[in-house]
């Protein structure tokens, strides 16, 4: 029987590679977002290239509501996850914290930290009772730094990283690995949302340098959810040769 992954944000970047990978290896795929021509186009994809089974879940997972009841939609077995990739995630904005947007602020806390616990908190019970299972949470550099203008959304990504902490001692007893992965720059559609769909300006963040592509970041989840039984890689930071930091880049 092929194990069954959940990714979050499977419409595009991380989560998109992230699910192809995860098809390769034979998983079978729960894939969620709000754009559903998107999520349908993945599907068929998948299924066609790897042969694996894809279910479509169509929520925003900033609601409570929506998530539970897109979860609650699975039947008994595909709700049996054994790998749950918390990646749906975004920036919105770029402002000196005293100039901040207070929408912007709600959707980058409503996403990254509420939305990623409230699906966790519907999955961790089932894989407590099974004693097994994977949570790989997308944090960032943003997660271990702070930048200029940066502010909540680097504090949203700080949040993931002591949530990640957490999840590892509370379910620890249980056997379930949890895995922090954080990128540096990656060219994905983050700058394009970070600017408020501004794609000229999303596009000069990437603009003579070699930023990381999502299937750099896919691949080093595949590496992590491979390992044997008894390892679990806690922590990666992957940065682009071309970043050293967040205020050091070529
Ligand atoms: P993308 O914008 O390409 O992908 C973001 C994904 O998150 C989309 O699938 C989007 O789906 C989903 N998402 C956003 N908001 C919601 C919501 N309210 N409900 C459901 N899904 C949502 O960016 P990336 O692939 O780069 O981002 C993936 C993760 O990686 C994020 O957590 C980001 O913070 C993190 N990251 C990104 C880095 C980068 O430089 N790109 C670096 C470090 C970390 P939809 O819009 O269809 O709902
Ligand atoms: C995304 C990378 O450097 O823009 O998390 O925060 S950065």
């Amino acid at each position: 029987m092929n194990k069954i992954a959940l990714v979050t944000g499977a419409t595009s970047g991380i989560g998109e590679a992230t699910a192809i990978i995860l098809a390769k290896n034979n998983y079978n795929l729960i894939i969620t977002g709000r754009r559903l021509e998107r999520l349908n186009k993945l599907s068929k994809i998948i299924q066609e290239k790897y042969k694996v089974e894809v279910q479509i879940l169509n929520f925003d997972i900033r609601s409570n509501e929506e998530t539970k009841s897109a979860f609650y939609s699975l039947s008994d077995s595909w709700q049996q996850i054994d790998l749950l990739v918390n990646n749906a995630g975004l920036a919105s904005g770029l402002n000196f914290i005293q100039d901040g947007d207070i929408d912007d602020w709600e959707k980058m806390i409503d996403t990254n930290v509420k939305g990623l616990l409230y699906i966790s908190r519907l999955i961790m019970p089932i894989m407590i009772k099974r004693k097994k299972g994977h949570i790989v949470n997308i944090s960032s550099i943003a997660g271990k730094e702070t930048y200029t203008k940066g502010n909540v959304y680097c504090a949203s990504k700080h949040a993931v990283e002591s949530i990640t902490k957490a999840m590892r001692i509370d379910m620890l007893p249980f056997g379930i690995k949890v895995t922090s992965i954080s990128p540096g720059m990656a060219d994905t559609e983050f700058s394009t949302v970070r600017f408020h769909g501004d794609k000229k300006k999303a596009d000069k963040v990437y603009e003579n340098t070699t930023p990381l592509y999502a299937n750099d970041i896919a691949e080093a989840i595949e590496f992590a959810v491979t390992r044997p039984k008894h390892v679990n890689i806690n922590d990666m930071l992957i940065m682009p040769t071309t970043q050293a930091d967040s205020n050091h880049k070529l």
